[in-house]
């Protein structure tokens, strides 16, 4: 893009601030944002603008530690000090509501049955407040997360908050330490991970077609949407929505879950919008990859363990071992 067209959009968007402060005018409120550009209508600010809508959302724009990022594994540091995350159900299913919010899916669990986690990078034990899905229109794009530059269809977020600390959600994500998003990159294959499936079945999904619908599920065992493995990647970022508070730990599940491709279908046919507004595909509910800075990203999967038996490594075993910084990995 040129410099002076990216002037007149910043004009732009001055201009609308300027406007929004007459009474007619939209109003700034916690809801006046978007992921992509709406075709006709009044401006919504896309994930570039978000930081210069609104003075409570400026770390979306000025913060170091954004979320998401790309991870280039090579740049990863094997840290054996990194524990298990264990899970804590109680040894009970949970229930909780989901929502069409317009821009995601989002579990929402309930406050009976309480899952939280702890260990891995963890010092406090976090407490599940939602399962969040992000999305792609097509196949291979989706996550918000990148893994050497490669997008995935999709991205699973279970968001945590620290309740040792703070008494709910709101209070721990403006604070230090506030909160744990696990993430799981979504592939797409014959079957579909357990968990999902019960989201994501076509008699469940379809009744979240339209925004502000609502549906209860019940029964559900937090356990299954984990991805069989131990090992993950962990680094210190933001929400990746505004107000994009940079209080969160991230941990990177080192496996995806896999959803079918009708399942995949189903969630492209979910609309952003109301029944009596026109269809808007909510995919595509991703923000863009923020720089690194000098965060360091840290992993528990001790590569030289692994190459042992995957003969195929051995080349990469040796590029890792000129950068010094501990040992490192590349293949999920
Ligand atoms: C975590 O959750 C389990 C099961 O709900 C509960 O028994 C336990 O007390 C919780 N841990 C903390 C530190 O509150
Ligand atoms: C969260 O906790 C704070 C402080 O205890 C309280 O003021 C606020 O009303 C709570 N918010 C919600 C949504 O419960
Ligand atoms: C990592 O793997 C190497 C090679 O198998 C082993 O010597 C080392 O002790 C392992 N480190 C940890 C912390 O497990
Ligand atoms: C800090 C550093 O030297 N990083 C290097 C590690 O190895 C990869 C792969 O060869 C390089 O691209 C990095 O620059």
């Amino acid at each position: 893009m040129d410099i002076i067209w990216e002037l007149v959009i910043i004009l732009h968007a001055n201009f609308i601030i300027c406007v929004s402060a007459q009474p007619n005018a939209p109003k700034i409120h916690d809801g006046w944002w978007a992921y992509k550009e709406v075709v006709q209508g009044s401006f919504v600010p896309v994930p570039s603008f978000w930081g210069l809508v609104n003075s409570a959302w400026n770390l979306c724009s000025v913060g170091k530690r954004q979320s998401p990022i790309n991870i280039e594994t090579s740049h990863m540091i094997f840290d054996p000090f990194l524990t298990p995350i264990r899970l804590n159900t109680g040894g009970r299913k949970v229930g909780g509501t989901m929502y069409n919010t317009g821009r995601h899916v989002s579990l929402r669990m309930d406050k009976e049955h309480l899952v939280n986690i702890s260990g891995g990078p963890m010092t406090y034990s976090h407490r599940l407040e939602e399962i969040r899905l992000h999305f792609g229109s097509e196949d291979g794009q989706g996550s918000e997360h990148l893994l050497n530059g490669q997008a995935f269809s999709g991205e699973v977020q279970l968001i945590h908050y620290n309740h040792e600390l703070y008494t709910n959600y709101t209070e721990a994500a403006k604070s230090p330490n506030g909160l744990v998003i696990v993430s799981i990159f979504m592939k797409i294959a014959e079957t579909s991970n357990a968990f999902l499936n019960r989201m994501l079945n076509r008699d469940t999904i379809t009744r979240i077609t339209y925004k502000n619908d609502a549906y209860l599920l019940m029964g559900l065992n937090i356990e299954e949407i984990y991805p069989e493995t131990s090992s993950f990647i962990t680094y210190d970022g933001s929400m990746t929505i505004p107000p994009c508070f940079e209080t969160a730990t991230w941990i990177l599940m080192n496996k995806p879950v896999y959803i079918t491709q009708m399942q995949m279908h189903s969630l492209r046919l979910l609309s952003q919008n109301q029944p009596s507004q026109i269809f808007l595909s909510m995919s595509d509910n991703i923000r863009p990859v923020q720089p690194l800075n000098n965060r360091c990203i840290r992993t528990n999967i001790n590569f030289s363990m692994q190459g042992k038996d995957c003969p195929n490594n051995r080349a990469q075993k040796l590029q890792y071992r000129a950068n010094i910084s501990g040992q490192l990995l590349h293949k999920m």
